[in-house]
């Protein structure tokens, strides 16, 4: 692999101007964001980008389906080098969650271009329109899958929020026109390079600023609906009701209790429970909830799924109780590509960056662009290893030892 540069200035200051900035389009309490895909939050935040892109010269482009794109032409033109995440959040969410992987993007093109001038190949900063899925449960990283030919025309009726709209009646209300989502296709990407923020302790308690990540985690969400009997809470015996509640109890603690038995890297999380009717003096009739389960290995993660499929089902059985689910996210582990990941940890020792290999726990858009391209992803330190919280928060100094890290692996693939 050619020497890498050595020395691209980033100004911590800009970086944090760009990150504040981007917090402010669905500001919640003092540090959180809630800014969901087609919302008017979300419409500022893409045209806020945007606008970076073209202040800085590069060719602004927002694709079919909300995807924002900042390109800067290589003289030899080909295939594009691209970076990015998303820029919907939680709700509510944190300011650096995708943000900050789209934030880096734009910054390490425009240092890029400011101090080496015109690339041999073509750069392009994305922020993916969609990926966490807190506005349309199976959304399921929408602009990634855009990006990679993955959605099909029953999405767009299909895919329905929690408030129940579909995707294509938002995209209309945010004004884009739903049935032209296969133009968001690109077959033109050599490589696609993801910054993030790391969302968990692992980096801080090594004492490092940054990781290079080798594999992203397998991720499947049940959406479950268990039913029984509504009825008196005091009048009716215990021996005799069929409670869902008490079935959902005692699932969601098994689910729990069994990734907790496998060990690190198997986690699951019950993390959504409606209760109907939900109110103190009634057996509940129904109890919804999710499941959501990970593993990044391929088999480990089947016979966790199975696990947990078994459980719920001897539970209900057990107890005289429904239960059925439809699985809404279902993603396979995605390893990064071998000869990047070298190129980005040459990179890092080009920038004085000490820097570690890890697993991502959490999901990511370098999944569905994997399916397009070659992909890699850098993590940046999260404190107390905080993320889907408003407590979220990198440093400066790390987010700049990121965005370092990005801007050399980009200049050795693109200027060399
Ligand atoms: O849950 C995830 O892994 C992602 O942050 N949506
Ligand atoms: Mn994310
Ligand atoms: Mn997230």
């Amino acid at each position: 692999m050619k020497d890498l540069v050595e020395t691209i200035s980033i100004d911590p200051d800009f970086v944090e101007r760009c990150v504040l900035e981007l917090a402010s389009f669905g500001a919640v309490e003092e540090t959180g964001v809630s800014r969901t895909v087609y919302s008017p939050e979300w419409i500022g935040a893409t045209r806020c980008f945007g606008q970076w892109c073209a202040d800085a010269g590069l060719a602004v482009r927002h694709d079919a389906v909300g995807n924002v794109w900042g390109r800067l032409e290589g003289s030899q033109g080909g295939k594009a080098i691209v970076s990015g995440s998303h820029i919907d959040s939680q709700t509510p969410g944190g300011r650096y969650d995708g943000a900050l992987g789209a934030i880096s993007a734009f910054i390490a093109i425009k240092a890029l271009k400011e101090q080496f001038g015109t690339p041999l190949r073509t750069l392009e900063a994305v922020a993916f329109c969609e990926e966490e899925s807190s506005r349309f449960p199976n959304a399921n990283f929408w602009g990634s899958r855009a990006i990679s030919g993955r959605i099909r025309d029953e999405d767009l009726t299909e895919v329905r929020a929690f408030s129940g709209e579909s995707i294509e009646e938002a995209m209309r209300e945010a004004g884009l026109d739903p049935l032209r989502f296969r133009e968001a296709r690109r077959d033109d990407i050599a490589a696609f390079i993801e910054l993030h923020i790391e969302q968990g302790p692992i980096l801080e308690q090594a004492g490092l600023p940054v990781a290079i990540v080798d594999a992203i985690t397998g991720i499947r969400h049940y959406h479950a609906s268990v039913r029984g009997a509504a009825n008196h809470a005091g009048a009716f015996p215990m021996e005799i009701r069929r409670d869902p509640m008490a079935g959902f109890a005692e699932i969601a603690s098994g689910v729990i209790d069994t990734a907790h038995r496998l060990g690190r890297p198997a986690v699951t999380t019950v993390g959504r429970v409606l209760v109907s009717p939900n109110f103190p003096g009634i057996i509940p009739g129904q109890v919804d909830f999710t499941v959501d389960a990970r593993h990044p290995d391929p088999v480990a993660r089947r016979r966790l799924y199975a696990m947990h499929e078994g459980l719920m089902l001897e539970v209900a059985a057990r107890r005289g109780l429904d239960i059925d689910w439809n699985v809404m996210i279902d993603h396979e582990p995605t390893l990064s590509d071998p000869q990047l990941l070298g190129h980005l940890a040459k990179a890092a020792a080009s920038q004085k960056v000490p820097v570690m290999t890890m697993a991502s726990g959490a999901a990511h858009d370098a999944q569905q662009m994997a399916a397009i391209t070659k992909v890699a992803m850098i993590f940046v330190r999260s404190r107390d290893g905080r993320s889907h919280t408003p407590e979220e928060f990198s440093s400066v100094e790390d987010m700049v030892s990121g965005i370092k890290v990005l801007a050399a692996a980009l200049h050795g693939l693109a200027y060399r």
